[in-house]
C-alpha cells in the first residue's frame, strides 16, 4: 500500500493474448504485474465488442487476481483506413464498443492506423552473444522479399540499387526454407496483428491502397479521431495511438504516426486528453531523429499508455530489440519524464514492458514471437527497480 504522501507509481501492465496464451494469468502474477493489457482477439476485425464478451473476458481476468486495464487493440477495419464506401458502418461499431468497454469500466483503449500490415520483423530468432533470442529487422532481407519475392510494381525503383544487388546476392545463398521461413515472418502476422496474408492476397490488398497516398491517410485518420474521440471523452475512455512500426514507409504503404510532429497534427486533430498516445519507445526509437526523452517530456500531457523497450539500429538502419535498459534509448531520461507527468495525474499511467528476448526456459517452450514470459519478466522487474529508483532519487 502507498501511504497518502508516497508519489504514485506508473502502472505495472502486461500484454496476455487470452486463453490461448502459453503464458498464464498465474504467471503474470508472479511477474509482479497487476494490469491486464489484452483484446478480443476471437471477434472478427470491425464488428462490435459486446457487453457479453467483454464481461466474460473481464471475469476470468478478475478470478486470476488481476484487472483488465487496457485495450490492446480494437482493430481499425482496413476500409475505415481507406475510406471505402460503407466504412462508416465500422466507425459507428467502433464507437459502440468504445460506449460498451466504458460501461464495463475499462478506460484505456490502444489503436493504430498502419495500412495492411502491423508491426513488422524479418527475423524472428536473431541470437544474440548470451543465446538469448530477439526479433530484428533487416534491410537487406526486407528488400529481397519486397523486390525478388514478392514482386512488388514500384519496388526496385523504391530501393537503392546498392540494396538490390544485396538482396540478390542474399537470395542467391539463402536456402528455399530461409526464404519461405522470410515470407512468412514478414506476411503471416505477428501477435496481436489481426491479419495474416498470402503473397497474392497481400499484392491484392497493397492494390487496394493504390489510391491512399500519405495525405489522404492522414486525412482518414484525422477524420476517424473525430468521430471517435468524442465518444471517448463523453465516457472518460483514454485512448491511446500506436505508432508505426518501423516508423516509415514501407511496401509503398504511407505511414502518419512515425514523427512528433506526426504525432502532434495528431493531437490537434482533436484537442482532448481522450485522444492521446501510446508512447512506444521501440517504435519510435528506430529513428535517430526521434529524440525520445525529449518526445516524452513535450508530449506527456497526452501520453495515455507506454510501451517500454529498446531498439539498437546500426548505421544503416537495420535494427534489433536490446535489453530493455540498453540499446538506443535512453530509458532513465524516459522513465524520469514519465514519473513526472504521473505525478501530476488523478489514475496513473499504464506501461508495460514491450516484448522481451526468449531466454532461460523460454528458448525450449513454444512463446509468441516478442511474448515470452521470462524475457518480459526480466524486462518489467529492470524497468520496475528502474521507476523505484528515479522516485527515490526525486523525492
Ligand atoms: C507489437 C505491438 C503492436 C500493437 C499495435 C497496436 O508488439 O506493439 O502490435 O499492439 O500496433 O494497435
Amino acid at each position: 500500500m502507498q501511504s497518502p504522501t508516497t508519489p504514485p507509481r506508473l502502472e505495472q501492465t502486461w500484454r496476455w493474448f487470452g486463453p490461448n496464451d502459453p503464458v498464464s494469468l498465474q504467471d503474470v502474477r508472479q511477474a509482479g504485474a497487476s494490469g491486464i493489457v489484452t483484446a478480443l482477439h476471437h471477434l472478427p476485425n470491425g464488428a462490435v465488442w459486446s457487453l457479453e464478451e467483454i464481461h466474460t473476458r473481464k471475469k476470468e481476468i478478475e478470478r486470476a487476481g488481476l484487472t483488465w486495464s487496457v485495450v490492446e487493440s480494437i482493430p481499425v477495419h482496413e476500409d475505415i483506413k481507406k475510406q471505402k464506401s460503407g466504412f462508416e458502418r465500422y466507425v459507428a461499431n467502433y464507437q459502440q464498443s468504445i460506449r460498451n468497454l466504458a460501461a464495463s469500466g475499462i478506460k484505456t483503449v490502444c489503436y493504430n492506423f498502419m495500412p495492411v500490415l502491423d508491426w513488422t520483423r524479418t527475423d524472428l530468432a536473431y541470437v544474440l552473444a548470451d543465446g538469448s533470442k530477439a526479433l530484428r529487422f533487416d534491410n537487406v532481407q526486407f528488400v529481397a522479399f519486397d523486390a525478388f519475392i514478392l514482386k512488388r510494381k514500384n519496388a526496385e525503383q523504391e530501393h537503392g540499387q546498392a540494396l538490390l544487388s544485396q538482396a540478390e546476392a542474399f537470395l542467391q545463398t539463402a536456402s528455399a526454407e530461409a526464404r519461405q521461413q522470410l515470407q512468412r515472418n514478414i506476411l503471416a502476422g505477428l501477435p496481436g496483428s489481426e491479419e495474416g496474408y498470402t503473397l497474392e492476397q497481400f499484392r491484392a490488398v497493397l492494390d487496394e491502397y493504390a489510391h491512399v497516398n500519405e495525405t489522404k491517410l492522414r486525412q482518414h485518420l484525422y477524420e476517424f479521431i473525430r468521430h471517435v474521440a468524442p465518444v471517448a471523452q463523453e465516457t472518460g475512455v483514454q485512448l491511446a495511438i500506436h505508432p508505426d512500426d518501423p516508423p516509415y514507409p514501407i511496401f509503398g504503404l504511407p505511414r502518419v504516426v512515425s514523427t512528433e510532429a506526426d504525432a502532434n497534427q495528431l493531437l490537434q486533430a482533436y484537442d482532448s486528453p481522450a485522444n492521446g498516445l501510446c508512447f512506444c519507445t521501440g517504435s519510435f526509437g528506430v529513428r535517430p531523429d526521434n529524440d525520445l526523452p525529449g518526445m516524452a517530456e513535450r508530449l506527456a500531457s497526452r501520453i495515455n499508455f507506454v510501451h517500454l523497450r529498446s531498439t539498437r539500429r546500426d548505421a544503416v538502419g537495420n535494427f534489433y530489440e536490446d535489453n530493455h535498459l540498453e540499446g538506443d534509448v535512453d530509458m532513465p531520461a524516459v522513465m524520469k519524464a514519465l514519473i513526472l507527468e504521473n505525478r501530476r495525474r488523478v489514475k496513473p499511467i499504464p506501461f508495460r514492458p514491450d516484448h522481451g528476448h526468449q531466454m532461460l526456459d523460454d528458448l525450449t517452450k513454444k512463446t509468441n514471437p516478442g511474448y515470452s514470459a521470462i524475457g518480459r519478466l526480466r524486462g518489467l522487474a529492470e524497468l520496475r527497480g528502474l521507476e523505484m529508483g528515479i522516485q527515490a532519487m526525486l523525492t
